[in-house]
Parts: C-alpha cells; sequence; structure tokens
C-alpha cells in the first residue's frame, strides 16, 4: 500500500508539473496570438514611395504638402510629426518660403528620411485622436536610376525595401523635361527614362500608381494636362500601361511646389529667385493631391481585390495593404483570424455587407460616419472624408476615364 501510494503522489505530481506546463504552453502561444493580432492591426499607415531622377522636385513638394497639410482647416484634420521631424521640415518650408533663403539644395546620397505623418482629428467633443497616418521617404535621386533600371548599380537598401513595401509608388516626371517633349525638343533619355519608371509601375500591379508632373508653373502657361497626356499616349509604353488591366486606379497629377501665383520663379538665367511684391506669398498648388489620392486609391484597390471570388472567402492578411486590413478591422467590415500556432498566416474575413461598407469608405466615407460611434472609428472616417474633398477639388486625369473618354 505505502509503495502505491508512493507512486500515486509522484504520479499526481507528475500530473500536476505536466498540467502546469501545458498551461503554461497554452497561455504563452495566445498571449503570442494576441500579439500578432495586436501587430495585424496596428499598422494604419499608407506608404508612399516616390520615384523621382535628380532634381525632379521631390524635396520641395514633401516641403509643400507639410506646409499645405500641417494647418489643417474647417474639418479638423491636420497632419503631424515628431518634433525633430517637424524641426527639419519647418526647415525646408521656410526656405522656400523666406525672401532671404534660398530653396533647398539637393538631397544627399547618404540623407535618406522616413517622414511618418500622422493624422491628428479634433473630434466633436473637442478631444485629440491620432486613427492613421502616412509615411513619405526622401531620398537623394541618383537612387532612382538603379531602382528603376536593374542591372546597374544596386540602389541603397533601404531605397530598394521602401519600394517593396510601399502601397503606392509615385513616379515623378519634371516638369520641366515635359515641356521640352511638349516642344518636341525631349533630351535623349527622356523617353528611355519613362519607359524605365513605367515599367517599375507596370512591374507592382498590387500598388496604387501615379504619375506626378511637377513644376507645372512652368508647363501650364503654354500646355493643358490634357495637352499633354495626349502627347504622352503617343508613346506606345505609356499607352499599353495604362490601357493595361488593373485593381487599382491610375493618375496623372500635375503639381507646383512653386505655386502658379508667381511668387518663386526662375528668371532668365535659371536662377529661383522670389517676387519682392509684399502681398504675394509662397502658395504650392495642388500638392498635396497625391497624397490624398493615394489613402483613397488604397482603399479603393484593395476593396475591389477583396471582392474577388466569394465573398466570405479567408484572404490572407499580408496580400493586402497593411492600412486596409487595419481600417477595415476598426470599422468593424473585416474579421482578423489569427491561428493558434504561429507558423500559421494571419488572415481576413469579409464580413456579411463587409464589402459594401468597405466600397462605401473607399468611396464615401461620410456616409459610413453616420453609423459608427467609437471616437477611433469616427476619427478615420473624418480623414478618409477630408482627403475625399482635397481630390474632388484637385486637379488630375484618371487615365482609364482618359481611355474610355477617347476611344
Ligand atoms: N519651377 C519650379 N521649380 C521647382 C519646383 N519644385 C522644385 N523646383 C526646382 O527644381 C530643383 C530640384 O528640386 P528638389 O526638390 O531639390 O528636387 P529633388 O527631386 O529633391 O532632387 P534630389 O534631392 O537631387 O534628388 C530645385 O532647383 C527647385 O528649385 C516647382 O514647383 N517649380
Ligand atoms: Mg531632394
Amino acid at each position: 500500500m505505502e509503495v502505491l501510494s508512493e507512486l500515486d503522489d509522484d504520479l499526481v505530481g507528475w500530473l500536476v508539473a505536466g498540467g502546469s506546463a501545458v498551461v503554461a504552453l497554452l497561455s504563452g502561444l495566445v498571449a503570442r496570438r494576441r500579439a500578432r493580432r495586436r501587430k495585424a492591426l496596428r499598422d494604419r499607415s499608407v506608404k508612399v514611395m516616390v520615384v523621382g531622377l535628380p532634381e525632379s522636385g521631390k524635396t520641395a513638394l514633401l516641403a509643400s504638402m507639410f506646409r499645405r497639410l500641417a494647418y489643417g482647416g474647417p474639418d479638423g484634420v491636420l497632419v503631424e510629426t515628431d518634433r525633430a521631424t517637424t524641426g527639419q521640415l519647418l526647415a525646408l518650408t521656410r526656405a522656400m518660403e523666406h525672401r532671404d533663403e534660398e530653396v533647398p539644395a539637393g538631397t544627399l546620397l547618404d540623407d535618406t528620411t522616413n517622414y511618418e505623418f500622422t493624422f491628428l482629428v479634433t473630434d466633436d467633443g473637442g478631444g485629440h485622436v491620432r486613427p492613421c497616418g502616412v509615411s513619405y521617404l526622401d531620398y537623394a535621386g541618383e537612387h532612382a536610376g538603379p531602382l528603376v533600371r536593374p542591372g546597374t548599380t544596386e540602389p541603397a537598401p533601404e531605397v530598394m525595401a521602401a519600394a517593396a513595401r510601399s502601397d503606392v509608388l509615385m513616379g515623378i516626371l519634371d516638369g520641366q523635361r515635359v515641356v521640352r517633349m511638349m516642344e518636341g525638343q525631349a533630351d535623349e533619355d527622356f523617353f528611355t527614362e519613362l519607359g524605365d519608371l513605367i515599367l517599375l509601375l507596370a512591374r507592382a500591379p498590387q500598388k496604387a500608381a501615379h504619375l506626378i508632373i511637377t513644376k507645372w508653373d512652368v508647363v501650364h502657361p503654354r500646355f493643358s494636362l490634357a495637352d499633354v497626356v495626349a502627347r504622352l499616349d503617343l508613346f506606345p509604353p505609356f499607352r499599353q500601361f495604362r490601357g493595361h488591366r488593373r485593381h487599382g486606379v491610375l493618375r496623372v497629377i500635375p503639381v507646383s511646389s512653386f505655386g502658379m501665383n508667381g511668387y518663386l520663379f526662375r528668371d532668365a538665367e535659371g536662377v529661383v529667385c522670389k517676387s519682392g511684391k509684399p502681398d504675394l506669398h509662397w502658395d504650392p498648388y495642388n500638392v498635396a493631391t497625391p497624397l490624398a489620392f493615394a489613402l483613397r486609391d488604397v482603399m479603393t484597390g484593395n476593396t475591389s481585390r477583396a471582392s474577388e471570388g466569394r465573398a466570405n472567402r479567408r484572404r490572407r492578411v499580408r496580400e493586402f495593404s497593411h492600412f486596409f486590413v487595419a481600417v477595415g478591422a476598426l470599422l468593424g467590415m473585416i474579421s482578423v483570424q489569427v491561428p493558434l500556432l504561429s507558423f500559421g498566416a494571419v488572415e481576413f474575413v469579409l464580413k456579411r455587407n463587409g464589402l459594401a461598407g468597405l466600397a462605401a469608405v473607399a468611396d464615401r466615407p461620410q456616409e459610413v460616419e453616420d453609423r459608427v460611434r467609437r471616437p477611433q472609428q469616427r476619427s478615420v472616417l473624418r480623414v478618409l472624408s477630408f482627403l475625399d474633398r482635397l481630390t474632388a477639388n484637385g486637379a488630375s486625369i484618371e487615365l482609364t476615364q482618359y481611355r474610355r473618354s477617347t476611344v
């Protein structure tokens, strides 16, 4: 009997130890699963990558976008960054604005910077919510050459990585070179580089793509956007690219960081000058439109992909923009499923009517806002409505529409 009871004690001890090991293992797995779920839903930031050669106007555009979006407006939405980054951006805007300063110089090869912008929304009760953001990489245009033309030298790894993870690719066409193209004097490399850029955009069908024409102040006095698109359309790679079947939208957007009012201009020698007229101020043109379309197009493009096949099929989260998944889940239109074991894929399922809701969020966020209650949900919709208004007032041509109207 004694032997038996000793055995029993051992057995009980062993079972207890084994049991608590199982409990510890399970609770570890559950904790890891929670962390994976949080991670899958945390990234509510749209990643934007501009692709432009040296001198094409990337840094001036960054400064102008910040200027346009940082001061807020009637929607109660503005963008903010941390103190150090705000300091860097204010140095750039001051250089554009101040009569005694020179516009920003070219970005140095090692000065690649990722700018993280957060939307700050003042809610109805006067509180502040930070529902989502945008990241934007600024880098020396020298990296863009090897990025668009593989096989030469390698671009910096951080530039390569940013291009791979971006949700939106914005190819930059330098307005000054566009004018020469329109005059029939495009330089030797113009169409080769344009072809390379288009190829890069074409190879990334999962991303939203825009072509931005910078320095519109030098183009517009002589040529309209329709003129420029009609000319680009004579270039076969461009024509093929815009006719390519895609989920995302494809736009051409003109911007001018100098603005159209003549405050900033180049003199006959090509030196950048600032007007001495006291009532003229730096007033960039259409510079927030690319960013506004970026968020909207990410939502629209991903919604269209999610609608493929049966509505309630499981999809892998990583195949969609993190922003789209996180916003869809926040608004209750998607449910995110995380397996207990860490090697299983994180998936999402569109909820009943989720697709209609997501489509409405992409196209008419205001309509969805009436239905949601939580401040986080309302504020993300407030940002989308704000950007919607920006796009409605901005200049652009959607190329799929263009094809329909001209065929
Ligand atoms: N007319 C006109 N010139 C512009 C505009 N934006 C930029 N520029 C000029 O174009 C030149 C290049 O602008 P940046 O913004 O430095 O170009 P970038 O693409 O950042 O160049 P890198 O940093 O060298 O790759 C500068 O001399 C600017 O003054 C614009 O909207 N209109
Ligand atoms: Mg630069």
